[in-house]
């Protein structure tokens, strides 16, 4: 079977079931094959890898508690770590199509999964590139529902995409099932067109979208028995109880309450039924055999001793809090190893010079900090999101950027990497004169606009924006709910203490509001419509 602990087989085995023309080759096979004028001075090259629902908690460049994921921190001590880096959306779709476009969601037309289509016939990055003589391609996650524009070449997943012998839509119009795990497939399609199907002759930005780490954190065969043995710290907010923060108190995303114990914790059994156990038997329902053996051998045991010691109260919610925290690092694992071939790769083959490779999540997600899985939330562990970048030949910075940043912001970067003049609609700030030198640039900017609108959805996240400083943030929850809140994040880095309204405050709420007010400005957000700032 497909698996990224057999890389050289899997390509052979993995892709025959696509039957492309030309079978790739593994990442070690080529390296003599080195392409005549991959590092003359041209247009450079770039690779987009995004997985999903990766924080930065789960990546040891940003924080060494929990797993050691050394081809990302390859980037960053390679490269750049941004250590402020943000979205303005914190969810899939939006997400992404404020990377494509480098507008806010309320420009770009994308505000939610569950209610917005994108209008692919809007400007985007790649659209900009292609016109400019660039070959682009996507493969894997793209959840915008109407199919790509802009793309030379594509391979999607339908919505969310499976783990296990996953369906991809093809250009070619069809849906074609592949056998193997899907981190370690998107990764093959990657390298087989860098290598077998693009033209060598043309510059190229290349975007990886994977489904990992996304729920419900199915890991692949050969990663089953890792973290077993490690019992993680529960994190400090984990029975926050919400006080003053109203629209936190009726979220549906409690790691004790909302995680189903089948669909997301594994314990299948005949006599239980749970809300999302039809969900879980059909994607166990696509293994074949064996992966569904392996997959049986492992939980088997633990299933067993789930039903056989009950557990109650504090300790059932710590043993759920392990579970997600052991399954959710299988699924990294596999994504490290996977990123890590497509490194090894760009540097066999001599395109380190003239590549930037970005690695990012659609956004931040929450490993236990207030009770929380899932996102949504500007709350500062969905509002960020990882960003570390190997920078080419004449893009000297390297170590930490402090700035903040934002999604927006890669569009007008690769636009200016890739010697295009950036379009006046953008709405995001080009990287590159972060990327150019040590010293930042004297002007930046110094806060971030975030704007969430699903809702009513799954999870209950109430609607809400705001602004984030480097020192506080201001939020309001509106639609069926009015409720403000400001933090200070040098006092209060969990946010758990609402200062709005407190005496002594009125200052920095104001001056906050101003902020407010001039970035809805700015960026045009009809919102402030209808709860105009005075
Ligand atoms: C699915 C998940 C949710 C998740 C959304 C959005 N439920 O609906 O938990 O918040 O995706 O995630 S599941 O039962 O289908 O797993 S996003 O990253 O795609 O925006
Ligand atoms: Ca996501």
């Amino acid at each position: 079977m497909t698996n990224h602990c057999d890389t050289a087989s899997l390509l052979l085995r993995g892709l025959a079931v696509a039957a492309p023309a030309a079978l790739a080759v593994s990442s070690t096979a080529c390296s003599s094959q080195k392409n005549a004028g991959e590092n003359e001075q041209k247009p450079l090259n770039i690779v987009y890898i995004m997985t999903d629902d990766h924080t930065a908690q789960m990546m040891s460049c940003y924080d060494t508690r929990y797993i050691s994921t050394p081809n990302l921190d390859r980037i960053a001590r390679d490269g750049v770590r941004f250590t402020n880096s943000f979205v303005a959306n914190s969810l899939s779709g939006p997400s992404r199509a404020c990377m494509l476009t480098g507008k806010h969601s309320h420009k770009n037309g994308f505000l939610s999964n569950e209610m917005s289509v994108f209008d692919g016939s809007q400007p985007t990055f790649p659209k900009y590139l292609q016109n400019a003589g660039y070959q682009t391609a996507i493969f894997g996650k793209w959840h915008l529902e109407t199919l790509p524009t802009g793309f030379d070449r594509w391979e999607i997943l339908p919505g969310q995409g499976d783990y296990y012998n996953p369906r991809f839509i093809r250009q070619e119009g069809d849906t074609v099932v592949e056998h193997g795990y899907l981190t370690s497939i998107i990764t093959d399609k990657s390298l087989n067109w860098l290598e077998n199907e693009r033209d060598k002759s043309k510059p190229f930005a290349l975007i990886i979208h994977h489904k990992a780490i996304h729920r419900d954190w199915i890991a692949d065969t050969c990663d089953l028995a890792l973290f077993e043995d490690t019992d993680f710290p529960v994190p400090e907010t984990f029975y926050d109880d919400y006080a003053g923060r109203p629209a936190a108190a009726a979220q549906e995303m409690s790691i004790d309450k909302d995680l189903d114990i089948i669909y997301d914790l594994k314990m299948l059994n005949d006599t239980v039924d749970t809300r999302l156990k039809g969900a879980y038997l059909s994607i166990i329902g696509r293994m074949d055999s064996a992966q569904r053996a392996a997959f049986d051998a492992h939980y088997q045991p633990i299933i067993d001793d789930f039903y056989k010691n009950k557990r109650s109260g504090k300790e059932l919610a710590e043993w759920k809090f392990q579970r997600y925290m052991r399954d959710y690092m299988k699924v990294v694992k596999s994504l490290d190893d996977n990123v890590g071939r497509v490194l090894d790769y760009l540097e066999e083959h001599d395109m380190l010079d003239n590549t930037l490779v970005v690695y990012t999540s659609d956004q931040g997600f929450y490993m236990g900090e207030h009770g929380w899985f899932d996102k949504r939330f500007m709350y500062e562990e969905s509002m960020r999101t990882p960003l570390v970048m190997l920078l080419p030949k004449g893009l000297e910075r390297r170590g930490d950027i402090p700035e903040m940043v934002q999604n927006i912001d890669y569009a007008p970067t690769f636009l200016e990497l890739a010697g295009i003049e950036v379009p006046e609609d953008m709405q995001g700030m080009s990287l590159m004169p972060l990327l150019r030198g040590k010293k930042g640039p004297e002007q930046w900017r110094d806060n971030l606009y975030y704007h969430y609108h699903e809702y009513p959805a799954e999870h209950a996240v109430k609607r809400h924006y705001g602004v984030r400083d480097d020192r506080y943030k201001l939020m309001h929850f509106y639609n069926d709910i009015d409720v403000w809140e400001l933090y200070d994040l040098k006092e209060d880095p969990n946010e758990m203490n609402n200062l709005y309204g407190k005496p002594g405050t009125e200052e920095v709420t104001a001056r906050m509001m101003h902020k407010l007010k001039a970035a809805q400005e700015q960026y045009d957000d009809p919102i402030r419509e209808i709860y105009p700032i005075k």
